[in-house]
């Protein structure tokens, strides 16, 4: 697809917004609810099951207007509907971006090269689905007839943080006869821990891994095998213990898996936009397919909604043009997530994957250097725990950190009076943040200046459903905001140098002679202090 951004800094929408910031930079939230009794109920909107509360802002209905503009001649509309038209709107990779085609219900069409790729989603949904519940009923059993207890998905990043982040959150939706353990790290200990007590005659492998070259993946599905053949001792047992998600028959086959228990997926799925593909099997063992489905239907409820409602009123937009405004216009160089239900612990690592691996860039789409600042530092972990930590920060530190509230009607568990005493933190941390508070006389460190901006996610409950609801409004926002700064959300080069770096490093490491190291004269000295530490020449 040939796209020619917009520099957005050279447009008389971005000046607009500019100019703009410059009235609002001393404007106190206070006195914007002051001047508007009606605000916190205005500035709000619903997207499926999600209620945004945006009133606690620096910002009014003209900021927001100005910056949907903005979003408009960076040409959002124009590129939502690219994304749906199956266009290769990842241009570096040459790719289509269809994650929206993985919930997709049954029936639907979105093509790309000319084919209807929906057949293909729910055909491996379908196997998905036979095999989840052949594992969770006991009738698929290990290679001595054993039932499986443990399930250890191995995979890294994108194959990974998605599924066990939605692991842990959707727990209360579990089958409790099943445990998941998910291995990334390529250090020895991830894998050591989380086999050490294990029987393998009950643990299944599933290896994530799109490319299925993956170093850290590859090595740690290398050691698992190991670790099932010192104990079952026939090569037989591994079609019984290991199954694979990947795109790479080839490299599946050649690892020793069956590619009848192979789950595939498509190139135009991006790794950290892929656990709503195979890549979720683990999870679906877990929460049953019923349950997969119903967060499916959850993503799928905002990808409509994202499709269909104007700028304004688009929830995942609108998430993405606040986020712009600070970043751009106020200096926020983070964005902090800070969700109120200890499920979702693992959410804020979840989102960095998705926030910075997409809009981390620094060239536009046609290869020039960005001139605006792109995607925040992303961070967090679940209320209330960070309140006894880092909030002090947030409320009397120097910085502005934007930060998204997700909340929660319904609880998981009625425990008690915990729910409540959980939402009114929820809640005073809002207002705390936005209002302040004036300082006792001669108490100048009692004082809470107030004027920090939040937003407000409350969900009636974090279910399957609400949690597809939850990652799609991100996945949205990501895209949102990289429209507007022009660049690709959908390749990760970044990553690549360090991989490579290492590739040669490796054989320096382990060399039994010393070997000629090249690097600068602080890398060289630290492998020759490592090699002596390991008692190599
Ligand atoms: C995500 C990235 C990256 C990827 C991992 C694992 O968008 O592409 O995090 O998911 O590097 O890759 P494989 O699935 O190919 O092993």
């Amino acid at each position: 697809m040939q796209i020619s951004p917009v520099r957005i800094s050279e447009t008389p929408e971005w000046h607009a917004v500019t100019a703009h910031s410059a009235s609002m930079r001393d404007v106190h939230i206070r006195d914007l609810f002051a001047s508007d009794p009606a605000r916190g109920r205005s500035m709000t909107l619903d997207g499926a099951d999600l209620h945004l509360d945006y009133s606690k802002n620096r910002l009014t209905a003209e900021t927001i207007d100005l910056l949907a503009r903005v979003a408009e001649r960076a040409g959002l509309r124009e590129r939502i509907a690219a994304m749906w038209a199956g266009e290769h709107i990842n241009v570096s990779e040459d790719r289509a971006v269809l994650h929206i085609a993985l919930r997709a219900p049954r029936g639907q069409s979105i093509t790309t090269a000319g084919v209807n790729v929906v057949p293909a989603v729910h055909e491996v949904l379908d196997r998905m689905a036979v095999f989840a519940e052949r594992v969770r009923t006991g009738e698929w059993t290990g290679y001595t007839g054993k039932q499986i207890s443990t399930v250890v998905n191995i995979g890294i990043g994108g194959s990974d943080l998605g599924p066990a982040m939605a692991y842990d959150a959707l727990r209360p939706f579990a089958e409790r006869h099943i445990g998941c353990r998910f291995v990334s790290n390529v250090d020895g200990s991830d894998i050591w821990e989380a086999t050490e007590d294990l029987d393998p005659a009950s643990t299944l492998f599933i290896v994530s891994s799109k490319t299925f070259t993956t170093l850290e993946t590859i090595t740690n599905a290398k050691t698992a095998r190991d670790w099932l053949l010192a104990n079952l001792s026939d090569d037989a047992a591994v079609a019984k213990h290991f199954v694979a998600v990947s795109t790479n028959a080839a490299k599946v086959a050649e690892f020793g898996i069956d590619t009848d228990n192979m789950f595939g997926f498509w190139d135009w799925v991006g790794g950290r936009y892929s656990f709503d593909s195979a890549i979720g099997l683990s999870l679906m063992i877990s929460v049953g397919a019923n349950a997969f489905r119903e967060m499916l239907d959850g993503f799928h409820a905002v990808d409509e909604h994202y499709r269909n409602a104007p700028i304004r009123e688009n929830l995942p937009a609108l998430l993405g043009l606040i986020g712009v405004w600070y970043n751009d216009f106020f200096g926020a160089e983070t964005q902090a997530v800070l969700p109120y239900n200890h499920y979702l612990s693992r959410f804020p690592a979840y989102l960095q994957q998705l926030d910075m691996e997409s809009n981390g860039k620094s060239v536009t789409l046609s290869g020039e250097p960005v001139d605006v600042a792109t995607g925040p530092v992303v961070w967090g972990t679940p209320g209330t725990n960070g309140q006894h930590a880092y909030y002090q920060l947030i409320h009397q530190g120097t910085r502005i950190i934007p930060a998204d509230f997700i909340g929660f009607v319904a609880p998981n568990h009625e425990v008690g009076e915990h729910h409540d005493l959980l939402m009114a933190n929820f809640f005073a941390q809002t207002e705390a943040l936005a209002f302040g508070r004036p300082a006792p006389d001669g108490q100048p460190y009692r004082y809470f200046a107030g004027n920090h901006p939040t937003n407000t996610i409350l969900a009636p409950k974090l279910t399957p459903r609400v949690l597809g609801e939850l990652v799609a409004t991100y996945e949205h926002k990501v895209l949102t905001q990289g429209v507007i700064w022009g660049i690709d959300s959908f390749d990760q080069w970044g990553v690549e140098l360090g991989k490579e770096l290492a590739q040669r490093i490796v054989p320096e490491l382990g060399a039994s002679e010393t070997p000629d190291l090249a690097h600068d004269s602080s890398t060289n000295t630290l492998i020759a202090r490592y090699r002596a530490g390991r008692g190599r020449k």
